[in-house]
């Protein structure tokens, strides 16, 4: 059994860009049911160990369990691990990774060329996903989006950065100015 962390701050910590609405919803009820259904699925499947769920994404190809479950798992399981990250990398507070920042310069340029190729990805993503910073098994950085709950781990692939896509993550606040959302994810990311 997986367990939901708590939000490292307060649900109005990211206002005005993420009001505190949405991150109490986005939570305690979407999270939450993501990491039931999970945790559900999970029981009809013991010999299914992994003490980091992140590890039931990245195997995911490989588990042993009905193709209709593995899909489950995969959408359910992305649900949970994809908005354990997402929490994470936000904050009131900058908490800058010179590390990453060096990087990215290093990959894309410049960090205002990695934000405007991370926001077109973003913008041009039709439909549910999320908007990924990853890094490949040569330690390549890349930027792409995903459909639904689909996960870079399951690509063999370490997720840094990611933006939440669907409308659930939102509307309540910009309605159909998904652009805008998409730009103030910047304010409220604090790596970079
Ligand atoms: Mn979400």
């Amino acid at each position: 059994m997986y367990t939901l962390l708590k939000l490292p701050y307060s649900y109005d910590a990211l206002e005005p860009y993420i009001d505190a609405q949405t991150m109490q919803i986005h939570h305690d009820k979407h999270h939450q049911a993501y990491l039931d259904k999970f945790n559900t699925m999970l029981e009809k499947y013991p010999q299914i160990t992994c003490e980091n769920p992140d590890d039931v994404l990245r195997n995911i190809k490989d588990l042993s369990v009905d193709d209709a479950d593995r899909a489950f798992l995969k959408n359910n399981g992305g649900g949970f691990v994809n908005h354990n990250l997402f929490w994470q990398i936000m904050g009131p507070q900058k908490a800058t990774d010179a590390k990453l920042i060096e990087e990215l310069t290093q990959e894309f340029g410049s960090i205002d060329a990695f934000k405007k190729l991370f926001t077109d990805v973003s913008v041009k993503h039709f439909g549910s996903g999320w908007t990924w910073l990853a890094r490949d098994k040569n330690n390549k950085l890349k930027v792409y989006s995903l459909p639904n709950q689909d996960s870079p781990l399951s690509l063999d692939e370490t997720p840094i950065i990611t933006l939440d896509l669907w409308e659930h993550a939102y509307y309540l606040k910009y309605q159909n100015r998904r652009p805008e959302y998409i730009d103030n994810f910047w304010n409220v990311l604090k790596l970079i």
